[in-house]
């Protein structure tokens, strides 16, 4: 108790919080869906402008006697990957990811933390500067956090940026089976790095086999569902964006790989990570960033080219879904004939690849239930070939402030799309072939003296 105390009185000098402060729990809200909640406009404090986060929400909170007080509550979830497929996973209010958690710099947050997971638990707050205590590391800085039992992490919040949250106890499974969610802190001068559009989501990997529904906790490499804040394409909301809008996305790693996010039709700079802003001075432009593994990058241009402007991991395995990666390649074998050979023993069959895998984002291979298929998503000229970690960043003229709804296909001017030739074939033109000359077969003897060939 004194220590506890002793902490309160050292943070905040003469506004010390009594315990019975703390002492009535605040409510814990749910969700039981993956769909986008509208940006959560604070009712208290200063003002900023809320993130949205993708298939995601922010956790509502109370003000008590000037303590923000927020309660996430760890437990199994099921969550929509994408529709045809759901997990079970660990999350928080119901959802994996968990709530975004929004706050401003300067504030006092009391974060109330219940555990009804099978096993211990604790929170520890990426990126945050706290006291040690709060820190949330089971055994180092803190007792775990029993099932059934609730703790109380307090702490004033003493920079703004780009954060996130997990458990920092069986870290392996509690990770892998979801538990995680985004932490925004906003500057107090809500003129510091503004934008017009804000949007937050984590990177996240999972091994669930195909007909299965909850992952394979002890995967180190192998993952098959590549996801952002645990959807995979064509379950991620798109990015809706105002013409000339300035926009931010923050985008934090927990897999255990490294992903190079690219955006198209236009540059971004990296504005913040996890270790806060970066300086006007040092950002230059890149059309992709690469999150590496435990870290945060937030990214930001302005969205002056209209259009569905695709966005995506880098690593094409990673804009696909649950699939072996043992499949031979087939592309050049003659398949002609075997496949109505087989045909006859199992009527289902198809063969597959030896033209490119492109077909397999059409057909209709009977998958096992709760399964999606590897490549799937349908645009206004056909299959788009793509899953995993891939949205569209729709930029648009005449939307209004916040309004984030899916605006359909973009129409595009005439005269502006890709079209075929239709005229007389052209001869192709071929590099010739390289030169082969005396000049060039002359070769040294070894050994030989070289003066002499000069
Ligand atoms: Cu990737």
């Amino acid at each position: 108790m004194t220590s506890r105390r002793q902490f309160v009185g050292g943070l905040l000098g003469a506004a010390v919080v009594s315990r019975v402060g703390a002492a009535s729990l605040p409510e814990a809200p749910l969700r039981d869906n993956a769909e986008m909640a509208p940006p959560l406009f604070p009712t208290s404090g200063p003002h900023y402008n809320p993130v949205v986060t993708l298939n995601g929400w922010s956790l509502p909170w109370r003000m008590n006697n000037g303590w923000k007080e927020f309660h996430l509550v760890a437990e199994p979830v099921r969550r929509q990957f994408a529709p045809g497929m759901t997990a079970n996973l660990w999350g928080y209010n119901g959802q994996s990811p968990g709530p975004t958690i929004e706050c401003v710099e300067g504030d006092r947050v009391r974060i109330f933390v219940t555990n009804k997971l099978p096993e211990h638990t604790t929170i520890h707050w990426h990126g945050i500067l706290l006291p040690n205590g709060m820190d949330g590391v089971g055994g180092l800085t803190q007792p775990h956090i029993p099932v059934g039992k609730t703790y109380v992490y307090e702490f004033q919040v003493k920079h703004s940026g780009t954060f996130m949250y997990h458990p920092h106890a069986d870290e392996m499974v509690q990770m892998a089976m979801g538990m995680m969610g985004s932490l925004v802190v906003h500057p107090r001068d809500p003129k510091s790095n503004s934008v017009d559009r804000d949007f937050a989501f984590i990177l996240a990997a999972y091994d669930i086999e195909p007909g299965a529904a909850t992952p394979k906790v002890a995967e180190m490499t192998d993952f098959n569902l590549w996801t952002w804040n645990s959807r995979v394409f064509p379950g991620i909301d798109p990015l809706v964006v105002r013409r000339n809008d300035r926009v931010r996305v923050r985008i934090a790693n927990l897999t255990m790989t490294n992903h190079p996010i690219h955006i198209h039709g236009h540059n971004f700079t990296v504005a913040c990570t996890d270790g806060g802003w970066v300086p006007r001075s040092a950002r230059w432009p890149e059309t992709s960033v690469d999150i590496p593994v435990g870290a945060i990058r937030a990214v930001e241009f302005v969205a002056d080219n209209p259009g569905d402007w695709a966005f995506h991991c880098h690593k094409s395995h990673h804009v696909m879904n649950a699939m072996g990666h043992d499949v031979p390649t087939m592309i050049g074998v003659d398949h002609r004939g075997l496949a109505e050979r087989i045909n006859r023993l199992i009527p289902d069959y198809m063969l597959m690849g030896e033209r490119g895998m492109a077909d397999m984002g059409e057909m209709e291979m009977p998958l096992p239930d709760n399964t999606l298929p590897m490549m799937s998503g349908s645009g206004p000229f056909g299959a788009m070939e793509m899953g995993g970690m891939f949205t569209v960043v729709k930029v648009r003229d005449g939307l209004a402030r916040n309004d984030y709804k899916d605006p359909g296909w973009y129409q595009h001017p005439p005269g502006t799309v890709a079209y075929e030739w239709k005229g007389e074939a052209p001869a192709a033109s071929r590099q010739a072939e390289p030169r082969r000359g005396p000049a060039d077969m002359r070769v040294r003897k070894p050994g030989a003296d070289s003066h002499k060939h000069h």
